[in-house]
């Protein structure tokens, strides 16, 4: 029998008690004792091996070693409602060490989430179950994001904590919750968490709360193998609270969670566990990190723990328990349904519109008329990165949901607008983040405010940066999440800086992935109307990528509808049928315009259609695809970048006019010019092509 976790009786708010005995795992005496602490860890732990058992695959370690914190932690201290995943004001809970997936699904089930039965526990990573092998967001009511790439999950917790500060600064007391993590060496050790914490520490999340699983083991062995960092004291140097704890010790544990709910930073809790805790030979070895423990292991460590019942049983007493505990939050709900009652109308109306993610539609849609009449009236010759901020200035305002940032490029990326206030630590109601050189934890933190709800977040950085983000953007895409990133600078067009900055597969590396909107517009009013898509697309994120240089205003005639929505369209061409079509997007447009005009000096029709964005012309219907792809003799791309992807639309036996290899440093005229990408360059290769 294992001398710990403590079997005190299982209480509603168990006293926090630091220095309390550890007691033994067993219940008390007699077939009436409730049951205690450990009874409801090890119903975790249960659950965890015998689900990884049966599936074949999975991570028993981490949940049967935080079992014990878990436990304190949905017992006494996480607000939730299991009747309603979705109640705005619950505590968010991450579980960023997504590898121990069955520590949030036995979780689930044994606080009574509808959606989580029995036998989707037995179905533990099986097709079309709700136990997918890593916590998956929107797969699983009570998911609060997806995890199981190392430190994201805990780079979302710091973006849901700005998001909790920010709706209270705007909305009051109707928002006030906590954000609790669970954390393991991986999600410490990735780069990310560095980004992460200093940014919490920075702006003082003094309600995120993370729990640090310390089992000094990884996959590869002891965590000695590869790290020596004192986590504590990178915590606070990072402007954490921190400590270490006993991990097994409940009271410890609900002390350390007691002191944190009071602290004016972020606090780390250091849980010094034993993974696998409970099995004979496994625990505190990498063992059972990632696979099933095996039949006699299993059998040890029920007789280890104490816990005799037959696999996926929950005794009644201790389901009952451990659903009584998830009724905590209800009266908690009860009265936030009737604080948001007593709202003033316009206010709860406001509040319920953003949580729903809708959009203020005429507000949208007045800034976007406004915009577009300007520069109907008064073309500007500008860089798509200052008509984005022209746009802004307008759409700021009208949507009050857009939350703005910059990885420390304000002032190239164009993305905050006059009237922004920064978020600062003291005060949290401005609209504009200074994420610092840290892109990666900005695009992590933007996805975790989306999650939250409320806020439409808007990044800035370089396009060529857009690879510190990719983890992100894609996590992002998989989640559906509206997230927004501009990203200027998108091309060789951005001259001196040279190669290092001139992203060149960016483009084609962002269309790769799924659900992702990626609007390159060729002027400013396809900027403004990629901007309104954007912000439209509700289930997906989008990249702006915008120029540095300036570019002419093609669309000088007021067009009432979004024409950039059919992701391409003719922009200019002859009356009647073309000999050649060309193809550009974003600062190629007005060049392949121009090759347009040389070929028709020359006596060959040629049209251009801009392509705004692929992923939308690929969503229109075949017949339109069709009449824009058109059946000229020559198909021609031009992009400031690699072919990769342009096949779609030109053909593979179309010709194109892009990059091919990095760039150089230089005025961006003359890279235009040494590297092919000019009119003439366009004319040649069409002519070239028609023999
Ligand atoms: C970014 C990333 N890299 C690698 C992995 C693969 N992986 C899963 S868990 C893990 C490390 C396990 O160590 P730890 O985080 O301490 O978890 P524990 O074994 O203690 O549960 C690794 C490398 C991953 N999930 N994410
Ligand atoms: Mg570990």
């Amino acid at each position: 029998m294992l001398s710990s976790p403590s079997n005190r009786p299982f209480s509603m708010n168990a006293p926090a008690s630091s220095t309390a005995a550890v007691a033994q795992n067993e219940r008390h005496a007699g077939p009436a004792a409730a049951p205690g602490h450990g009874d409801l860890a090890n119903a975790i732990r249960a659950l965890a091996m015998d689900a990884v058992e049966q599936a074949k695959s999975g991570h028993p370690g981490m949940p049967m070693g935080m079992a014990d914190v878990a436990t304190v932690l949905f017992t006494q201290f996480l607000e939730y409602d299991p009747a309603d995943p979705a109640w705005p004001d619950r505590d968010r809970f991450v579980l960023s060490a997504g590898h121990g997936s069955m520590l949030i699904y036995a979780l689930l089930y044994l606080t009574g989430y509808e959606a989580m039965t029995l036998d989707q526990i037995k179905r533990f990573r099986q097709l079309g179950s709700i136990t997918a092998g890593h916590p998956e967001y929107g797969h699983t009511p009570g998911v609060e994001t997806t995890t199981g790439p190392l430190g994201q999950g805990l780079a979302n917790a710091v973006g849901m904590a700005i998001a909790e500060r920010h709706m209270a600064a705007v909305f009051g007391d109707i928002v006030d919750h906590k954000t609790y993590v669970i954390a393991s060496d991986g999600d410490l050790m990735e780069g990310i968490s560095q980004e992460a914490i200093a940014l919490a520490g920075h702006l003082k999340l003094g309600k995120l709360i993370v729990l640090f699983d310390d089992n000094g083991i990884s996959i590869d062995g002891a965590i000695s193998l590869s790290d020596s960092v004192d986590q504590v004291k990178r915590f606070e140097a990072a402007g954490w609270n921190a400590s270490r704890i006993d991990g097994h010790d409940p009271q410890a544990i609900a002390a350390a969670l007691m002191k944190a709910q009071l602290s004016d930073k972020p606090t780390l809790i250091a849980c010094k566990t034993t993974i696998g805790y409970g099995a004979p030979t496994k625990a505190g070895k990498a063992s059972s990190h990632g696979s099933p423990l095996g039949g006699d292991e299993i059998k040890g460590a029920r007789e280890k723990l104490g816990w005799s019942h037959p696999p996926f049983e929950i005794p009644d007493d201790i389901l009952a328990a451990w659903r009584k505990a998830g009724e905590r939050g209800k009266p908690a709900h009860a009265d936030w349904n009737k604080r948001l009652a007593a709202l003033a109308p316009a206010t709860r109306a406001e509040f319920e519109r953003r949580m729903r993610g809708d959009l203020p539609e005429q507000a949208l849609a007045a800034a976007v008329k406004q915009v577009k009449e300007t520069l109907a009236a008064t073309p500007k010759e500008i860089a798509t990165r200052s008509a984005s901020e022209f746009a802004l200035e307008a759409l700021v305002p009208a949507v009050p949901e857009m939350i703005g940032g910059s990885a420390d490029l304000t002032g190239s990326n164009n993305t905050r607008t006059k009237s922004m206030k920064a978020i600062t630590a003291s005060d949290f109601s401005g609209r504009f983040i200074h994420y610092g050189i840290r892109e990666h934890g900005m695009a992590a933190a933007m996805n975790g405010m989306a999650l939250h709800g409320g806020i439409i977040p808007y990044s800035g950085t370089f396009l060529v940066f857009s690879d510190y983000c990719r983890p992100s953007i894609r996590l992002a895409a998989l989640m559906g999440e509206r997230v927004i990133h501009v990203m200027t600078h998108d091309s060789i067009g951005l001259g001196e800086d040279g190669p290092t900055h001139q992203p060149v597969e960016h483009l084609a590396a962002l269309r790769a992935i799924p659900n992702l909107l990626v609007f390159r517009p060729a002027d400013a009013v396809e900027t403004l109307e990629c901007w309104e898509l954007a912000l439209k697309s509700k289930d997906r994120p989008s990249v702006l990528a915008l120029t540095r240089q300036n570019l002419p205003q093609l669309r000088n005639r007021l067009d009432a509808e979004n024409i950039c929505a059919q992701g391409a369209y003719e922009i200019a061409g002859p009356d009647g049928a073309s000999d050649v079509s060309i193809f550009a997007t974003g600062s190629e447009v007005s060049i392949a315009v121009d090759g347009a005009k040389l070929l028709a000096a020359r006596g060959i029709a040629a049209r251009v259609v801009s392509v705004p964005c692929f992923e939308l012309f690929a969503e229109q219907p075949d017949a339109y695809r069709r009449a824009i792809i058109g059946s000229a003799k020559v198909n021609i791309g031009v992009e400031a970048a690699v072919r990769q992807g342009w096949d779609a639309i030109i053909g593979a036996d179309g010709a194109f006019v892009g990059m091919s290899s990095f760039c150089a440093s230089a005025p961006y005229k003359e890279l235009y010019k040494k590297f092919g990408i000019t009119a003439e360059a366009i004319a040649e290769a069409a002519a070239k092509k028609l023999g």
